[in-house]
């Protein structure tokens, strides 16, 4: 096979490649290696230091379950603060709930939005210019220490726990998102694949534990985030969030009338389950 292909680096020992169709941009920005290409079956795909951060295909499950779990089960957020998620797919989701008033969003790296809004515009579809959008380029971790923004719900669309996005991870940052969340609101981070990163689910439970009275994870299958289920923490001091019905969901969700390709209220409350071996190591 002589096709030119891209192989992630995540694994040590278990490689996910593709075939590239057609770089559409590849550059080192001021804090990651970014790379944007073509693929017949995934579309465009984004890679940032060897790892594949979204494509055009299956975006819509990784971003629709990280905004909406937390934003439905609130059911009244109108001020949403996102940690990472440069490419726009998040914040696009995010400003489908009419409710929501304001959305700061905390980038580190300018080059990661500027070039997705060029190569991959349908991630955020008119997003960064919405009025209620607030961009600011910045350290996640210095944001929420410091800002004086309060928030109904927060959502770290991070990196993997490698190079910028390791920060994301730490005592600090969840400190500080305690600090600028409102009393009854919502963290939701991405946790990596459960499998393949078990430890990841294990020390972020170990660390977000001391600030929050109810803890835990839910999960999707996204099939470029390889070897089984992407996992997403949930952290939150009012305990009765996670254990509303599909029914009470499904108020929320057809009061705010989004259009959605993977989530909805069973979903919603199915993804809240777990699999022993999570339940094991945490
Ligand atoms: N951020 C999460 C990428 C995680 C990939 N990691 C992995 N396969 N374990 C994606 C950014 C999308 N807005």
């Amino acid at each position: 096979d002589q096709r030119e292909t891209y192989l992630e680096t995540l694994h040590n020992h278990y490689l996910q490649g593709f075939v590239v169709d057609k770089v559409l941009f590849e550059n080192k920005t001021d804090h990651q290696h970014l790379i944007i290409f073509e693929n017949k079956v995934f579309g465009r795909v984004m890679a940032l230091d060897g790892i594949i951060q979204t494509t055009e295909a299956d975006e819509f499950i990784y971003h629709e379950m990280l905004a909406h779990v937390p934003i439905l089960a609130h059911g009244d957020a109108k001020r949403v603060l996102i940690i990472g998620g440069g490419d726009g797919g998040m914040l696009r989701e995010v400003l489908k709930h009419p409710q929501v008033e304001h959305v700061t969003m905390v980038e580190i790296d300018q080059q990661v939005v500027d070039m997705c809004r060029e190569y991959l515009p349908n991630h955020s579809k008119g997003a960064f210019d919405d009025s209620r959008t607030h961009l600011v380029i910045a350290d996640g971790v210095d944001f929420v220490n410091t800002t004086q923004e309060q928030f109904d719900v927060i959502i770290s669309d991070s990196t993997d726990p490698v190079g910028p996005g390791e920060v994301l991870f730490s005592s600090r940052f969840y400190d500080g998102c305690k600090r600028c969340l409102k009393d009854g609101g919502i963290l939701v981070t991405q946790n990596g694949v459960s499998y393949m990163q078990l430890s990841e689910v294990t020390t972020t439970y170990q660390r977000l534990t001391p600030y929050f009275k109810d803890v835990s994870f839910y999960s999707a299958a996204v099939p470029t985030y390889i070897g089984g289920i992407m996992t997403f923490a949930w952290a939150t001091n009012n305990t009765q969030l996670r254990a509303q019905s599909s029914a009470d969901i499904a108020k929320h969700f057809k009061a705010s009338a989004i259009q959605t390709r993977y989530y909805n209220p069973e979903i919603h409350c199915g993804s809240f389950a777990l699999p022993q071996y999570i339940h094991q190591a945490l």
